[in-house]
């Protein structure tokens, strides 16, 4: 048995995010709960929380694999003029929130690899997934978190226990996740109101200072093709921007994968 997660000591009245938060014990994935809220038009800022997600997801068809009760599983619901801020920057925006998050709570020092990982000494402790909806055009993106907190090493589904960690496992404590979750609100207001700003180069460097990447050689997975340089930094829309051998001028990698090799 475990704790369940407590909404009132989630929800942050009169903020502008998690000023409504609504958690399930079990349910598909959060990001469809709370694009179902915002079709039926919930605010800016409410979150859909769940204990269990039986169709959690990550990109490109990949799984979101957590059990009940340990982690935080949550999304939501970003309208405009957050919704309109470029997609790619929306997630560097909530890898920086959980990173920096992270490292106010606990003796860690989180990195971020592009698009959308957190990581801590090489392993994964947060996954984000940005997801625009609407009809037509975009009304509302939902911002869908997971961050592994008091989740044993022991608990791990065998598929993730190779790159995944947790804050309990890197720092031997288990911790209120309703804690957890208020820093990353808070961290989150602060990150998208940076990605609003012209050029949004406070967010980018806070990015750059807790990359995994920059400066070093990577090899990029990307849909059109493969090849492999130096990560040089981010353009404002959120893309990696890497040096590409041979080449002086950066190319953006607008979506794919990043392996750092050197
Ligand atoms: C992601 O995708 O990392 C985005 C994950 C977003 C999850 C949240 S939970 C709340 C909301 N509701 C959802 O349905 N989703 C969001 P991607 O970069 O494609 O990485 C997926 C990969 O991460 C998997 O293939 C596994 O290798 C790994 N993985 C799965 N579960 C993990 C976990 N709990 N911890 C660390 N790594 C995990």
């Amino acid at each position: 048995m475990y704790d369940y997660l407590d909404p009132r000591a989630m929800a942050r009245p009169g903020a502008a995010l998690s000023h409504t938060v609504i958690v399930k014990e079990s349910t598909g994935s959060t990001n469809d709960d709370a694009a179902a809220l915002a079709r039926e038009g919930a605010l800016h800022g409410t979150v859909a929380a769940a204990e269990l997600q039986h169709g959690g997801r990550g990109r490109l068809g990949r799984k979101w694999i957590s059990p009940a009760g340990r982690n935080l599983l949550f999304s939501v619901v970003l309208r405009d003029p957050a919704a309109s801020a470029p997609p790619g920057l929306l997630t560097v925006a909530a890898g920086v929130a959980a990173a920096s998050a992270l490292a106010r709570i606990a003796e860690v020092d989180p990195a971020i690899k592009w698009p959308n990982d957190v990581k801590i000494g090489g392993r994964k402790v947060c996954g984000i997934l940005a997801e625009a909806g609407g009809s037509g055009r975009v009304d509302y993106v939902i911002l869908g978190i997971g961050i592994n907190v008091n989740l044993a090493r022991g608990e791990m589904d065998p598929e993730i226990r190779g790159i995944a960690t947790s804050l309990l496992i890197e720092t031997g404590e288990t911790r209120p996740r309703e804690a957890v979750f208020v820093s990353v609100m808070e961290e989150l207001e602060e990150a998208l109101s940076l990605a609003a700003k012209d050029g949004a180069e406070e967010l980018i460097e806070r990015w750059k200072n807790r990359s995994e990447a920059v400066g070093k050689r990577v090899r990029v997975e990307a849909p059109g093709g493969g090849f492999e340089g130096v990560a040089s930094g981010l353009r404002g829309d959120g893309a990696l921007l890497v040096i590409e051998d041979g080449r002086s001028a950066a190319t953006p990698v607008m979506a794919g994968d990043v392996i750092v090799i050197g």
